[in-house]
């Protein structure tokens, strides 16, 4: 038990003084906005249209935040060598400023809801670099923050022997950071589509305090360089999104742009995952769809304040390979001596 003095933080071997106490609840009603899929020619007033129609229905769910998927203004464009498509601008699938000209209007009318959002987008800097961006917008319109997609999976050069192309190394440049806020009554991070298939995402946003991480994902069903993963594409969204969830104590809502998109099946399921690690809220369909549900972020101390208390279990000391490597680096074979 603690002293009556004590001011330090918490001793890590404090004896538990009994079961975690109930607490007040922060209760939170959020929902993934997810599409189906957008044509290669969709105007953006078109997509706009679409994105603000789920506002509006959130809207009469009481929804207070939506998760829009990667890319969630244009197709998905990585899928083509745009260089070898005479009739594609490469530059036409990027935004130049956000809120811009076609997008205000989806923050004028999510602000008027009082609903907040993370919208997934192509960013083009001023200064010429190209991002697969993701941005987070409070409930009263402000912009709270931007993540810039870290993992960038894929190919950098034109590989004629796919069935489609994955050029996220060609178009965009990596982030660098895992940032974390405090909005929404919690603190939330954000992570985008492959981030989501890597554990050291989801632990460095809990190691920023993430309560809540809001992920967009753009998922063909077929993986050229491995086929046999395809029917297991379902599993693995959730398998990666549920165990980050429950090893960080974190809700994570994972936001779809599914269906057939120009020729390409793409995964749907969209989904909210509880600190718990149960799928709480799954989508039905691979179209526009909401899939709501009520949280409570308190639920996330339940995992936080027991099992993966950091402060108390964590050994980074020991994890040091984790930042120091790259690659595996496997033991050397033994010699004919004896075993190293
Ligand atoms: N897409 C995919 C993802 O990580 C991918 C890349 C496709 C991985 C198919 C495995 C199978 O979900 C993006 N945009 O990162």
């Amino acid at each position: 038990m603690a002293t009556m003095t004590d001011t330090s933080a918490p001793d890590p071997d404090r004896a538990a003084d009994g079961p975690l106490t109930e607490r007040p609840g922060r209760p939170l009603t959020v929902a993934a906005a997810q599409l189906g899929p957008i044509g290669r020619n969709e105007p953006r007033d078109a997509v706009v249209d679409r994105l603000i129609a789920l506002v509006e229905r959130a809207a009469t769910r009481g929804v207070e935040l939506i998760v829009f998927p990667e890319l969630a203004l244009t197709t998905f464009f990585p899928r083509w060598f745009v260089e070898g498509e005479p009739d594609l601008d490469l530059d036409w699938f990027y935004e130049r400023e956000m809120p811009g000209p076609h997008t205000r209007r989806l923050f004028d009318a999510a602000k008027a809801h009082r609903i907040g959002f993370s919208l997934g987008y192509a960013e083009l800097t001023p200064d010429g670099h190209r991002y697969n961006t993701q941005i987070l917008v409070e409930r009263d319109g402000t912009v709270v923050g931007r993540y810039r997609k870290v993992h960038l999976p894929g190919h950098r050069e034109h590989e004629p022997w796919r069935e489609f192309q994955h050029l996220e190394r060609r178009y965009f440049e990596p982030g660098d950071s895992f940032p974390t806020w405090r909005a929404f009554g919690g603190v939330v991070g954000m992570a985008i589509c492959n981030d989501r298939r890597w554990p050291e995402t989801y632990r460095c946003l809990a190691l920023g305090g993430a309560e809540l991480i809001l992920i967009g994902y753009n998922t063909p069903l077929h993986y050229a360089p491995d086929p046999t993963q395809d029917p297991l594409q379902a599993h693995h969204n959730h398998l990666v999104m549920a165990a980050g969830a429950y090893q960080n104590g974190c809700y994570v809502i994972g936001s779809a742009k599914g269906g057939n998109e120009e020729g390409v099946d793409a995964l749907a399921d969209s989904c909210v995952v509880a600190p718990n690690g149960r799928v709480v809220a799954l989508a039905t369909t691979t179209g526009d769809e909401l899939v709501v549900s009520d949280i409570d972020l308190d639920l996330c101390a339940h995992y936080k304040a027991t099992l993966f208390d950091f402060e108390r279990y964590r050994r980074p000391e020991v994890y040091t390979a984790i930042t120091a490597q790259k690659a595996a680096v496997p033991p050397p074979h033994p010699t004919q001596e004896g075993r190293s």
